[in-house]
């Protein structure tokens, strides 16, 4: 237990050293200096209309730019409150964040105070009192990951056992997506990266009898977390919600408790990620998010709308492809990027 919260407090101590190293950096993803900026004769141009289409979770211009000059002159007419909502609706926070957030903004908004930077620090507080990812103690801690098609479960999946594995702790992953060709080989691959054990079985086999075998198979190892694999699938379709419930109850069943249940959202996912966060958590409680894809130009506000609606935590943040692209969420850095 002792050897177990030792590198509970190395995982920590571990990506705060690593992200601090990489504040010198450019940031994880972000795209040559000048690309996110749109050009200087648009900078000045006056804000889109409201009803122009925009790509889901990526704002048309940065959020600061566009607060700034709803705000221009320290003015905060009725206007620059209307506009600002509009703004954060517009970047996904939805209507429910985007009303709490305003309340919050009104009443700490002093000019001169730089508007865009107090938004900024009233979204991070806005995630404040929020439980924080850590690493499942148990023999094993279980963790079963959930989300709609393509999201990036299986990637981040890898992405943890990788990170958990340098540091000290020993994993098993259950591969009971047993639907997809592909994914027992893909999370085979990541396992062993990873220095992982997998329990897979051939494709079309019963994923809870899968996620039994990986249970009993974890606790006969002595691993220290089983992270569980599933099935994209979408959060519409009753008989595959009420299978992704059986596979939590079978765990259940093997291992006493389900530490975490995490939900992978795509960050370009738009509002869609509120029903999708209902129904996942409707059907096996989850009990964190993790925001896949932030290395891309989508900002995520879609988390703000689920933590705002729904409760529920984000934990941790995909920012590429590679094994160490995974990190905790911290409320800040998101704050600064969705305000960028
Ligand atoms: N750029 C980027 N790509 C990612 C990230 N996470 C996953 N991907 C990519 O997204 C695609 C889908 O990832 P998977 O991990 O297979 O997604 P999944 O949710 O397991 O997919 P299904 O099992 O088919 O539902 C792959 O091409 C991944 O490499 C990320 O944080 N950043
Ligand atoms: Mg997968």
């Amino acid at each position: 237990m002792v050897a177990v919260l030792a590198f509970v407090g190395l995982a920590f101590g571990g990506v705060a050293v690593r992200r601090a190293r990489r504040r010198d950096r450019p940031r994880v993803g972000a795209r040559a200096p000048g690309r996110d900026a749109p050009p200087t004769a648009q900078r000045h141009a006056p804000p889109s209309p409201p009803e122009t289409p925009v790509e889901a979770g990526v704002p048309s211009e940065g959020l600061a730019t566009r607060i700034r000059s709803l705000f221009r002159g320290g003015e905060a007419s009725e206007q620059a409150w209307r506009g600002l909502e509009e703004a954060l609706i517009r970047a996904d926070v939805g209507p429910a964040a985007a009303g709490a957030l305003l309340r919050r903004v009104r009443a700490s908004y002093r000019p001169p105070a730089d508007p865009a930077m107090v938004v900024a620090k009233e979204i991070a507080a806005m995630f404040e009192d929020d439980p924080r990812w850590i690493v499942p103690v148990g023999s094993p801690g279980i963790v079963m990951v959930v989300g709609v098609n393509g999201t990036g479960k299986t990637t981040t999946i890898g992405k943890l056992a990788h990170r958990l594995s340098a540091e000290g702790c020993s994993v098993s992953l259950a591969a009971s997506d047993t639907f997809r060709a592909a994914a027992g080989e893909q999370l085979t691959t990541w396992a062993k990266r990873a220095r992982a054990h997998v329990v897979a079985q051939s494709r079309g086999a019963d994923p809870g009898a899968v996620a039994f075998d990986a249970v009993k198979a974890a606790q006969a190892r002595g691993s220290d977390v089983l992270i569980v694999d599933t099935a994209g699938r979408l959060h519409t379709r009753q008989p595959l919600m009420e299978e992704l419930r059986k596979v939590k109850r079978v765990l259940e069943k093997a291992g006493g408790r389900v530490d975490e249940v995490l939900l992978v959202l795509d960050a370009t996912t738009g509002q869609n990620g509120i029903a999708q966060a209902r129904a996942f958590t409707d059907a096996v409680d989850v009990t964190g998010l993790v925001l896949a894809k932030m290395d891309g130009t989508a900002r995520g506000g879609i988390v703000l709308a689920v933590r705002q609606e729904l409760g529920v935590p984000v934990k941790l943040v995909g920012t590429g492809e590679r094994p160490d692209d995974l990190m905790p969420f911290d409320p800040h850095e998101f704050a600064r990027r969705l305000v960028a």
